[in-house]
């Protein structure tokens, strides 16, 4: 950078800024950290101060917020901005395509569907290229003045690239909270006992509508542009299709939706709903169904408008994934570790795609934060398949009779005591294996395929099986017999038969696995893993101190301490002892010398795809040639393996000059090995 006087300094620094929020936000190839993006943005600040002469009036410090205001002003649009209509079937998308072909017939490729996305319809003005003024929708009339804010959102260029833009350039799209910001801000509020929002949408609306610039600049919001306003000047003539009007809008610097298609047919349609749908939970923004536009502008003139909405757009949206219920009453169940879990009883209700009749409480906390009663209105979300959440209750509706919801003292399956330990959201049944609920926990994670694998054995099974008191703990499986067995309801002398057989085929494992299945809190199959190939004997790892256990890769003080007590408790022991006296058994796992791990001391990160075979298996290729496998890239990195579609992780190992292997060069560099 040639900057000497302060006059060029600030110029190149805003322009680096600029550059990197467009590698961020409009190629979605980030090439800095954002401790990087914040230290230049600093010294920016500070020449700024220093020169105040010489500060641009497009400069992005701007983006840090400014001045509170005392209200918003209102501003007309210059073209209404419009509403869309629905459709929520099949059925219904045929119809409009029927419709419109009456309208303004066949035009190919004649329509561009768009993710719908869940946030705010926004208007921006760039006047030669700045932006000059940001309004919400508000009644598509009339909108509120949110330019300060809308400055502060690194996605919208505060100033267009190129040259060849409309003199004046109304552009349209929606303003959005991705997920990552949405869970940092709602953590955030929950750490200072404040409300969380509710979902993105109203987290962006609640940033967007904020007097003081400061805190919408602190959100985290985002933009897609998805059409335009006003234009004028021909000095670029936009294209005669939507779809090459977003491409034009991109070249200027503005962000689009990346998940855009042209289709030419009602079934190419159906197929990109369908298809986003089931990539819904993997998009990082909120999104409640697509737009499907017709492609043509003149086949969209040709088609006009009915009241607010055009009849060349439609929304098909997605199964609802809030509804209101009524909570009937609250159970509690009790899980492996002895966590005792609220779980709400609800009037069934149909909600993203299925009848749920239960949802998750999560602890006592969350059912203090809800405020919630037995007897509310309550509203439920079902997002993916993740469990079912009550949002909130609708206090205004609470019926006379609503009854407060009492924490169990002590554990609904056992009786015995309840404890919640400081610092812990949760509380645990301390009866261990005492609990039938705790028993048939432990039995049923035993049992399953990470585990033992115990092929045959359900969790239903293992219910009975304990309810019948034929077993107590993992061990006593491997004292089944046949006839008692045959006493069970569903069991027949084949299906007795079939689990005895796997019994005995489970016997022979690995000690990861063995570790394992003997479900100590906080150690999973990686943990377990590392264990194995690090103590290789169980024996040690009965041995070792707290200390020596945070030796092994992903032990903290917590997973060893956890680790530690198991293996000193007599009834846990006992039970090893016994499962090892009744056969399982695993093999040796010997030293394995220096030349058999050239890897040794190495950190390597996969990522992308595999196609000759899974990442997991991969991974388990190169730990056996002795390097640590790693889940992020830094500095440590020795290699990364970068298979198709490799992001992120590919650009920043590039940045610091990590060697990469693509997935030709990882299989011609195993064969050596094999
Ligand atoms: C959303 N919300 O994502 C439109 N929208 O087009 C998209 N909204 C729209 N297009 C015309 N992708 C009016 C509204």
């Amino acid at each position: 950078m040639s900057s000497n006087t302060p006059s060029q300094k600030i110029a190149d620094l805003s322009r680096l800024l600029n550059d990197y929020n467009h590698e961020y936000y409009v190629l979605d190839n980030p090439t800095v950290p954002d401790a990087e993006y914040d230290r230049i943005m600093r010294d920016l600040q500070a020449l700024e101060n220093d020169n105040p002469e010489c500060k641009l009036a497009t400069s992005p410090s701007q983006r840090v917020g400014g001045e509170a205001l005392s209200s918003f002003s209102q501003i007309t649009h210059l073209k209404p901005m419009l509403s869309l209509d629905n459709a929520f079937d099949d059925e219904e998308m045929a119809d409009f395509v029927r419709k419109l072909d009456e309208r303004v017939g066949h035009i190919t490729p004649n329509f561009c569907c768009e993710p719908k996305l869940d946030g705010l319809a926004v208007s921006l003005l760039y006047i030669d290229g700045v932006l000059t003024r940001a309004a919400t929708r508000g009644d598509g009339l009339v909108g509120e003045d949110i330019t300060v804010n809308v400055k502060t959102i690194k996605a919208i260029p505060l100033e267009l690239r190129g040259e060849k833009y409309p003199t004046r350039i109304e552009i349209r799209g929606e303003v959005f909270m991705p997920f990552a910001a949405f869970n940092r801000i709602n953590e955030r509020a929950k750490a200072n006992n404040e409300k969380p929002f509710a979902n993105p949408r109203n987290a962006a609306a609640g940033s967007l509508r904020q007097l003081d610039s400061k805190i919408t600049a602190s959100r985290g919001l985002s933009f897609y542009a998805y059409s335009t306003g006003v234009v004028e000047g021909d000095n670029s003539p936009l294209a005669d299709n939507h779809y090459d009007q977003l491409q034009q809008l991109k070249g200027w610097g503005i962000p689009v939706c990346p998940e855009i298609k042209q289709v030419n047919s009602l079934e190419a349609m159906i197929s990109y709903y369908q298809d986003i749908l089931s990539r819904r939970g993997e998009l990082a923004y909120e999104i409640d169904g697509v737009v499907n536009k017709l492609d043509s502008i003149a086949g969209q003139d040709k088609a006009g408008f009915v009241a607010k909405a055009p009849r060349w757009a439609i929304a098909y949206k997605f199964p609802a994934q809030e509804e209101i219920t009524t909570l009937l009453d609250v159970e509690y169940q009790v899980g492996r570790t002895g966590a005792v879990t609220p779980v709400a009883r609800l009037e069934p209700v149909f909600v993203g795609g299925v009848t749920v009749s239960n949802a998750t409480l999560h602890n006592r906390d969350e059912i203090e934060r809800l405020g919630v009663m037995i007897g509310d209105k309550v509203i439920i979300r079902r997002a993916g398949d993740v469990i079912p959440q009550i949002v909130s209750a609708i206090v205004a509706q609470r019926p006379d009779d609503a009854k407060a919801i009492e924490f169990p003292e002590t554990c609904p399956v056992c009786d015995s005591e309840i404890e919640r330990l400081e610092g812990e959201a949760i509380a645990r049944c301390m009866a261990g294996l005492v609990c039938g609920a705790q028993r048939k926990e432990a039995i049923k994670h035993f049992s399953s395929r990470k585990a033992l694998d115990i092929d045959g054995l359900g969790d239903k099974l293992v219910e009975q099986l304990v309810d019948e008191d034929f077993i107590q703990t993992p061990a006593d499986l491997f004292t089944l017999t046949i006839e008692p067995l045959l006493n069970l309801e569903r069991m027949g002398q084949k299906k007795a038969q079939k689990l005895l057989d796997s019994l005995q085929t489970s016997k022979v494992t690995t000690l990861a696995k063995f570790i394992y299945s003997l479900g100590i809190r906080e150690v999973g199959e990686a943990t377990a893993s590392n264990l194995a190939a690090y103590f290789k004997t169980l024996d040690k790892i009965k041995e070792a101190s707290v200390s020596r256990l945070q030796n092994v890769d992903d032990v903290g003080e917590i997973v060893a301490k956890h680790l530690y007590y198991f293996l000193k408790q007599d009834h846990n022991l006992q039970v090893i002892d016994q499962l090892i006296e009744a056969g399982v058994s695993w093999p040796a796992i010997e030293e394995k010398s220096a030349e058999q791990l050239p890897l040794q001391g190495q950190t390597w990160v996969i990522t992308g795809t595999l196609h000759t075979m899974g990442r997991s298996e991969a991974k388990e290729l190169i730990s056996q040639l002795g390097a640590k496998v790693a889940g992020s890239v830094s500095a440590k990195t020795t290699m990364l393996v970068a298979g198709e579609k490799a992001g992120s992780k590919l650009t920043k190992a590039t940045d610091l000059g990590i060697k990469t292997l693509d997935e030709d060069g990882l299989v011609s560099f195993l064969t050596q090995f094999s």
